[in-house]
């Protein structure tokens, strides 16, 4: 074993016993002989094959866990959304070359095996994905914890481009089956809906409900060169009868089978709206699936071990990822108080200690807030709970602030002014001892607006842990061009210690240094265009300047202000084809909800206009738009460090962090953006003159608002937009159909530009003016890219989870 400071252990393991194992698990457990496999077939071989190896530490880290009874933190989240396994576990174990060696042995390709990998989109976005960094975190430092989710069996969408439009379809992602998890048929629990409440006494039952049964699926998230291993368990629903027994006497088969599939639909299918709230039963249902499977389980091994409940605050965090599994709150209450005769006050006092909660998002759109009536319906007793946590909260209240009416409407956890109307984030305000935002700014903005009463009342409740990202896939593994020059410069252990990239400046000033980061950022973008040349037939020039936005597409991410720079910058070209032009090409993708008329209009704009350019020869290779349909996880790993310009633009105060704009950071882009979300401590960090700010701060927006902002205005004033709005308007980009975004045209100029990108659209542009200078002098580009490289230490995960570790769960790495 090699033992430096600058380099892991890595395990010694023979190429021949890894081709054993494969060859052998082709066999076994794939059931297939090596004549007949395809791919697929040898794909699952090798994650068996992997896998085996992970099982051990896994049940070792297991029993450290659980043999010296540490404090455990519990990850409720609706989504998480882990990317593909195999390349990232070879990595974590550090077998990825010997894997290698062996496949090549075998005549196969690891490459072509890892793509062969289905992606599970089991989320929508930013959330889902930053509860995978943190199960990666939490592993690598040994951090005692466990993530709980829903395996749902179709997850995001697919999306398809046709004629120019977003066209939805389901992903079955199941369909070849998952090698990764383990299927725990005896860990089951019934999840119970409906029905009516008893009061005998003091005592409360909860009868004649519907019942569906929730399995547990395993999965192993392991850590990065340690034998430290943590779980993500996942709830898929099965029907509690099988069939129902007396309409299948009664001969009416369908009846029967009908029962079973309706129960079984909780599980089916991830909710496709992100930043809207969709009110829809099956979501609450979904919702209290994962709460009262996860918490029984929670309660059912605290039990095993210490035969009591009374020192769960000791021994449990259970940190809610959004409200989405806030119902966790009245469940604990209520196992305690029905089933374990707490009183009240004993069991709210764990519930305190117990939970905590982090806010996402301060759109109102987004909040969740559950008609009375609907939750009532479904989850009586839980009703009961929430009506009771109010009016003590509303007691307390009036002491402190008698008479203050108005304060006692806003506050209550219902909601009277529209319907009545249960508001999840008062209950998760209410009921957590800590309540965090995501960004510097955010959680700013959260004490000051959406939380503002509360923040009076509970003042030490809230903070804020801005977002961190995991080095090992987002660096180590997306980026193997630039992870070897690191190594070549600062040795290997910014993979575990991102601080140590500091350890960059020096190196900063050597031409050498500059030349082996370019010409790894074009190895990158080489594999990224040849992916584009594939999969769209568009051929780009790898030295142009890649300008990349890739997120969710949604107005307050604003891809329409970057669509304007797009049309104003071809109108300049056709005005003035001669001059030096700086090579650019616009490159989007990002899913948009299936009912968000305007997400999609946008992605039709963004098609239309790539059209138009790249069918335009007055415009050669000056400039080239693309929109990769379908954006994923492993598609994020191949776009981001291929980019050159990262595009984080969303209005002032709306981006609660954003965590794509660290990982373009981190991977050697700049960064064009407003001062929104972690964007703010992203400058701290690299520098101003290291990042390219423009627009209006949070204040100068909220400023704009209220003072009364006329977006037309800036269409009458400024002629270069007019001449762009108009264009829009008037079909120069959609031709046969000329009025297609007349409603997008009048939503900006005519209908108050909610996202007010008129405002910031000039000080867009000037900008971007700036971005293309500085592209032209190469190496001072590359100079100030790897400064920012240099400055993101700060933004690890690890950073993240070690904060939240110490100041809100309370827990300590195990000792292996
Ligand atoms: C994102 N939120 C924030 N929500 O938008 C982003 N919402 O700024 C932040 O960086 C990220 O969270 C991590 O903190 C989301 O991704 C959702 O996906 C979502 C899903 C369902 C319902 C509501």
């Amino acid at each position: 074993m090699t033992s430096s400071p600058f380099s892991y252990n890595s395990p010694v393991v023979s190429i021949e016993a890894l081709k054993h194992s494969i060859a052998y698990k082709l066999m076994f457990t794939v059931g297939k002989d090596p004549s007949v496999a395809n791919q697929h077939d040898w794909l699952n071989a090798t994650l068996f094959a992997v896998r085996d190896r992970m099982v051990e530490r896994w049940l070792r880290s297991t029993r450290a866990q659980f043999s010296q009874d540490v404090r455990q933190v519990y990850y409720l989240s609706m989504e998480f959304l882990v990317g593909r396994t195999l390349s990232n576990a070879l990595l974590a174990m550090g077998i990825y070359d010997e894997i290698k060696q062996a496949l090549d042995e075998m005549g196969l390709s690891l490459d072509e095996l890892l793509v062969e990998e289905t992606d599970p989109g089991l989320g929508n976005g930013g959330l889902g994905r930053l509860a995978a960094c943190f199960l990666d975190s939490l592993a690598t430092m040994a951090l005692p914890g466990r993530g709980y989710g829903i395996r749902y069996e179709y997850g995001m969408f697919k999306q398809n481009i046709v004629n120019g439009q977003q066209a939805e379809s389901p992903d079955n992602w199941l369909e070849y089956g998952n090698a990764w998890e383990f299927p725990r048929h005896n860990t089951r629990y019934k999840v119970r809906f409906g029905g009516r409440i008893q009061q005998e006494g003091n005592k409360t039952s909860w009868l004649e409900t519907e019942e569906i049964i929730a399995q547990a699926y395993d999965q192993i998230i392991p850590g990065f060169d340690t034998n430290a291993t943590n779980t993500l368990r996942l709830w898929s629903a099965r029907a509690s009868n099988e069939i129902n027994l007396g309409k299948f006497n009664q001969g009416d088969y369908f009846a029967a089978v009908e029962d079973k599939n309706h129960s079984e639909n909780v599980s089916r299918v991830l909710y496709p709206d992100d930043s809207t709230y969709s009110g829809r039963e099956l979501r609450l249902r979904q919702e209290y699936f994962l709460v009262s499977a996860t918490i029984q389980d929670i309660f059912h091994r605290h039990w095993q071990t210490h035969h009591t409940l009374d020192n769960l605050a000791d021994k449990i965090a259970i940190h809610l990822n959004d409200t989405h599994p806030v119902l966790s709150i009245p469940e604990f209450m209520r196992i305690l108080i029905d089933e374990h005769d707490y009183a009240w006050e004993d069991a709210w006092d764990i519930v305190v200690q117990v939970f905590s909660y982090t806010n996402h998002t301060l759109m109102s759109e987004a909040l969740e807030t559950w008609p009375v009536d609907m939750l009532g319906k479904i989850l009586p007793r839980h009703l009961q709970i929430i009506f009771q946590i109010n009016d003590h909260f509303l007691k307390l209240l009036q002491a402190q602030y008698p008479g203050d009416n108005e304060l006692l409407a806003r506050a209550s956890i219902i909601d009277e002014t529209n319907g009545r109307r249960v508001r999840m984030a008062w209950l998760a305000v209410i009921a957590c001892h800590k309540v965090n935002g995501v960004s510097a700014l955010h959680s700013e903005l959260m004490v000051q607006s959406l939380f503002a009463d509360f923040a009076h009342v509970f003042p030490n409740r809230f903070c804020n842990k801005t977002n961190g990202v995991t080095p090992r896939r987002w660096l180590a593994l997306a980026n193997k061009p630039l992870s070897a020059v690191l190594d070549e410069n600062i040795g290997q252990m910014w993979r575990t210690n991102l601080s140590q990239l500091s350890e960059l400046t020096p190196h900063i000033d050597f031409p050498k240094f500059i030349a082996d980061v370019r010409a790894a950022k074009l190895e990158n973008k080489k594999q990224l265009a040849l992916y584009i040349a594939q999969e769209l037939n568009v051929v780009l020039d790898p030295h142009a300047l890649f300008d990349v936005q890739i997120k969710r597409i949604h107005e307050y991410k604003r891809q329409l202000l970057n669509v304007l720079h797009v049309i104003t910058h071809y109108n300049r070209i056709l005005k003035n084809p001669d001059a030096n032009w700086t090579p650019r090409v616009k490159i989007f993708a990002g899913k948009a909800a299936s009912a968000y008329y305007a997400a999609k209009q946008i992605i039709h704009l963004i098609n239309d206009v790539a059209k138009v350019i790249n069918e335009d020869p007055r415009v050669k290779n000056k400039l080239k738009v693309v929109f990769i349909p379908n954006y994923s996880v492993s598609l994020a790993q191949l776009i981001i460090p291929a980019a050159d310009l990262s595009e984080q633009i969303s209005l002032a105060g709306t981006e609660a962090s954003g965590t794509s704009n660290m990982k373009f950071a981190l991977n050697g882009a700049l960064t064009i953006g407003t001062l929104d979300g972690a964007n703010i401590e992203i400058q701290e960090h690299v520098g101003e003159e290291n990042i390219f700010i423009f627009g209006n701060t949070a204040e100068q927006v909220e400023e704009l608002r209220r003072k009364g902002y006329n977006p037309r205005q800036y269409y009458e004033q400024d002629e270069e937009l007019r001449e762009v709005l108009n264009q829009i308007a008037t079909g120069a980009f959609s031709p046969g159909d000329p009025k297609r975004y007349t409603s997008l045209f009048d939503s900006l100029v005519n209908f108050g530009d909610h996202y007010q990108l008129l405002a910031d659209y000039r000080s867009y542009i000037d900008t971007q003016d700036k971005v293309d200078e500085l592209y032209q002098d190469k190496d001072e580009w590359t100079r100030r890219a790897m400064i920012n490289v240099a400055n993101m230490g700060y933004f690890s995960s690890d950073r993240t989870i070690q904060e939240y570790a110490d100041e809100i769960w309370g827990i300590e790495s195990v000792k292996l």
